[in-house]
């Protein structure tokens, strides 16, 4: 490893760019301070808007007349467009259809708390006034208004938090800044140079000109150690202290943390945190991503995000002309729609204290407990194991109605008399007195004849020998990272896996076994052990597992079981014989015969 010592500054210049950041973006252990007074405002707000817009919206996916696939904001990477090319596109940009006002009406009347805008992207084209790059907006498109300075505005008139997304290291236009390695020689590039003449310069721009911020969303750290990044968050700290700065800056120095794109964790984490998703496939506009997620969708994934502690903050791509997609507006307003008779449930809550259930999720507040039903049971009556506390009246949050409960030991049935069954998320209300019980992680999980399947996911798994609980990265096109929580290296008879199972009621049920499994690890022989019985099954080939791919899971029915008792029941799994990886178990569907 070289090192240029430059003042007070070292910056070690390192060899494999994309596999450093990888490792140091999977930043899950950054470390979080939710003492900090600064962070409750974020840790209310629960519901964001991102926005990526540069140059590359103009584009489009489009460069040459070839559509390009993968997230847009990385067209010029993908096709290896010299920075001189690429800049041209600026002369074409003119974003006429902009409206602050309107973009900030919507995200409103979306029940969006925060806004976070791509100020300068890794393409390095600053969508703002600076004084320290000519590569702007106002000094190089026919448009020469900043349209931060209107948004900022907008917002903050609509009582939404603001804040910049900030790429302060990648920037494939400067000779200097990260990530171009098709048009700049690597072994040439000072970074200690771009951060001291571009970055920094324009972060304090960005924290200087445009109002309090409520955060600065840094992505894709690189090129400084420990001692530099913390002398940049302390530099830029001493501009605005209040405002939150997004774990991707680097080190562990952020305020909250961030889960890889599109990353839901499996269980509540009591920290400061975000899940960032994309409404649809690309996070920059591309005219040919027509893949929307529904508001439905919306809906259920921030209900979701809510129930482990986190906030959601959704991607929207407004186009080159700065106009909105239609389905981001449509399903948006949909969303805010079912905030507003909703929104209690979600806003300023914590993770509710009862695991997911086949039926849905919960979230939390003083005394209340929110049940947010995705899934309404065959017998309309919901099951709530173990819930401690006293009850003093269930109903249902949209009108307010009483529902028919009872309690059986410590079990909870609440009559869902039909109320709000069509609703994307249907929210019931338990309101208690005395403490809140604290979540069970080992809590069963529960399987009810009362759905047409039960999952049981790889996170409830206690394994044992070599079988380790892993988050699979993979991805659909270029940059569309997915995750997938899976039971893996289970080799030999003693790598097991085993679920604690409560079984509500008596029944018949096909257990199916949802994996990945390339060629090496098929046709091998696997068991399930459920209440003492052996189930023999032979592993089935799916795909050979790469990053850059899908990851192609089986849903492989195993065995069909008859429970006579409804209670609590151990499901074991593991290879018969000693061999390769038996598979990547994601799920133990049990489904309702
Ligand atoms: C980054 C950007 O490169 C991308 O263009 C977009 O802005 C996205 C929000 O952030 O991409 C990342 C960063 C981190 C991970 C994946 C993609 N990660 O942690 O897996």
């Amino acid at each position: 490893m070289k090192k240029i010592v430059i003042g007070l500054l070292t910056l070690s210049s390192y060899t494999s760019f994309a596999q450093k950041t990888m490792d140091e973006m999977w930043d899950k252990t950054a470390a979080t301070n939710k003492q900090n007074p600064n962070v409750q405002w974020f840790r209310d707000a629960k519901f964001g808007l991102f926005l990526h817009w540069g140059l590359y919206s103009d584009l489009a996916g489009v460069w040459n007349g070839k559509r390009y696939y993968g997230s847009g904001e990385w067209i010029m990477s993908q096709g290896k467009i010299p920075a001189a090319d690429y800049a041209k596109a600026a002369e074409h940009f003119n974003p006429v259809n902009f409206n602050a006002d309107e973009w900030a009406a919507i995200a409103k009347d979306a029940g969006i708390r925060y806004m976070v805008i791509t100020a300068k992207h890794h393409e390095g084209f600053a969508m703002f006034d600076s004084k320290v790059s000519d590569f702007s907006i106002v000094k190089a498109s026919p448009y020469k208004k900043d349209p931060m300075k209107a948004l900022a505005e907008a917002t903050r008139k609509q009582g939404i938090q603001f804040g910049f997304y900030y790429s302060q290291f990648l920037d494939w236009h400067e000779p200097n800044g990260g990530g171009n390695r098709w048009d700049f020689d690597e072994a040439k590039k000072n970074y200690l140079k771009y951060y001291r003449e571009k970055s920094i310069p324009q972060l304090k721009e960005l924290m200087t000109n445009y109002g309090p911020l409520g955060v600065v969303w840094f992505d894709m750290p690189g090129g400084l150690t420990k001692e530099q990044t913390q002398f940049l968050v302390d530099s830029l700290r001493k501009l605005q202290p209040k405002c939150l700065f997004s774990s991707r800056v680097g080190q562990g120095l952020g305020d909250y943390r961030d889960f890889g794109d599109s990353e839901v964790p499996p269980a509540p984490i009591d920290d400061v945190w975000e899940s960032i998703y994309t409404h649809n496939d690309s996070w920059g506009y591309i005219q040919h991503d027509m893949n929307f997620k529904s508001s439905k969708e919306i809906i259920q994934l921030l209900a979701n995000v809510a129930s482990k502690g986190g906030n959601l903050m959704l991607n929207v791509g407004p186009d080159g002309k700065g106009n909105l997609p239609y389905y981001s507006v449509k399903f948006l307003r949909e969303t805010g729609a079912w905030l507003r008779e909703n929104g209690e449930s979600i806003y300023g809550s914590t993770f509710g204290f009862i695991p997911a259930q086949p039926w849905g999720v919960t979230t939390g507040k003083p005394g209340k407990l929110y049940l947010h039903v995705l899934n309404t049971p065959h017998n309309n009556v919901l099951f709530i194991p173990s819930f401690a506390a006293q009850v003093s009246k269930v109903y249902s949050l949209k009108n307010k109605k009483p529902l028919a409960y009872k309690k059986d030991g410590k079990d909870l049935y609440v009559t869902i008399a039909g109320v709000g069954a069509n609703s994307p998320d249907n929210v019931l209300v338990v309101e208690y007195t005395g403490k809140p019980q604290a979540y069970d992680t080992t809590a069963p999980v529960t399987i009810s004849p009362q759905y047409d399947f039960s999952n049981v996911d790889a996170v409830a798994g206690k394994t044992t020998g070599n079988a380790k609980t892993k988050s699979i990265t993979f991805s659909h096109y270029y940059g569309d990272w997915k995750h997938a929580v899976c039971i893996t290296d289970m080799q030999q008879p003693q790598d097991q896996v085993s679920f604690n199972v409560r079984i509500a009621e008596k029944g018949d049920y096909k257990i199916l076994l949802e994996y990945a499994c390339p060629q090496e690890s098929a046709k091998q022989e696997g068991v399930v052990n459920i209440n003492n019985q052996d189930y023999y099954f032979r592993t089935l080939r799916t795909s050979e597992y790469e990053k850059s791919a899908p990851l192609m899971f089986i849903k492989h029915p195993v065995a069909t079981i008859t429970v006579d008792k409804p209670g609590i029941y151990t499901i074991n799994i593991h290879p018969v014989q000693q061999g390769k990886e038996l598979f990547k178990l994601k799920t133990v569907i049990v489904e309702t015969m």
